[in-house]
């Protein structure tokens, strides 16, 4: 049996859905984030790393999330949600599923640690200090290749609804979490149709909804 170790709000719901779209039996071991968002200790008795999604089955244990749903692909997806090998759909699918976290995840998580860095309690005389660095970096970095993944991501629909062309595959999967962490805390709305529809034809996929019932809320933290 495949256990994932779901954190609630975050990546792992990206496994629930990836396991309710092949039909995978599976069961859930829950951890609820602390007060300052990061997941409890218990998570590192899983994996030295201590973060979410993690599964185990039988003696395998995996953590990355791409790495996680190639291995279930793999394993139990049979042909299901990637295109056939050297075709070119398959290699937009493999950009995307690493562009998910290698591209577009960093400056989102960078986004939302200097975010409070500015709103964070502190000592008076720190706070201009703290506040003008914070305000430097995400003007000079952060912001800019925030918008400009968008702009690539919204432009890369234009071939197709989905991120490898005309069919849904996992690389939409991957693409979630971004997609959805930018709607939440970077400014992704309709000025970016594509982006936003296909948020919309994913939270309508029953499978998606499936996952949800199972995994509980999930509102990317701000
Ligand atoms: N690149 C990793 C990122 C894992 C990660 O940072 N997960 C977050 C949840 S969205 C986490 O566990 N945060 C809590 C913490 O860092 O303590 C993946 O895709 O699996």
């Amino acid at each position: 049996m495949i256990t994932v170790h779901h954190l609630n709000h975050s990546r792992s719901q990206r496994v629930l859905w990836l396991l309710e779209e092949l039909g995978v039996p599976y069961e859930i071991k829950r951890y609820e984030r602390e007060k300052s968002g990061l997941a409890p200790k218990s998570l590192q008795a899983v994996h030295p790393l201590g973060k979410s999604p993690v599964i185990t089955e039988g003696k395998i244990t995996l953590a990355e999330s791409g790495a996680i749903i190639e291995y279930l692909l793999e394993r139990h997806g049979g042909t299901k949600l990637a295109p056939p090998r050297d075709t070119p759909e398959r290699l937009r699918y493999m950009y995307w599923m690493h562009f998910a976290e290698g591209s577009a995840m960093p400056p989102l998580v960078m986004k939302l640690l200097f975010d409070r860095i500015e709103t964070s309690p502190m000592p008076f005389f720190a706070k201009p200090i703290a506040r003008g660095i914070a305000g430097k970096v995400k003007a000079m970095y952060i912001g800019p290749t925030i918008q400009r993944n968008l702009d690539f991501m919204e432009a890369s629909l234009e071939d197709g609804p989905w991120f490898a062309g005309r069919a849904f595959s996992a690389a939409d999967i991957q693409m979630s979490f971004p997609v959805e962490a930018a709607a939440g805390r970077a400014g992704l709305d309709a000025r970016r149709p594509r982006l936003m529809d296909f948020l919309d034809r994913i939270h309508a996929r029953p499978a998606y909804q499936r996952a949800l019932e199972r995994g509980g809320p999930f509102e990317l933290m701000s």
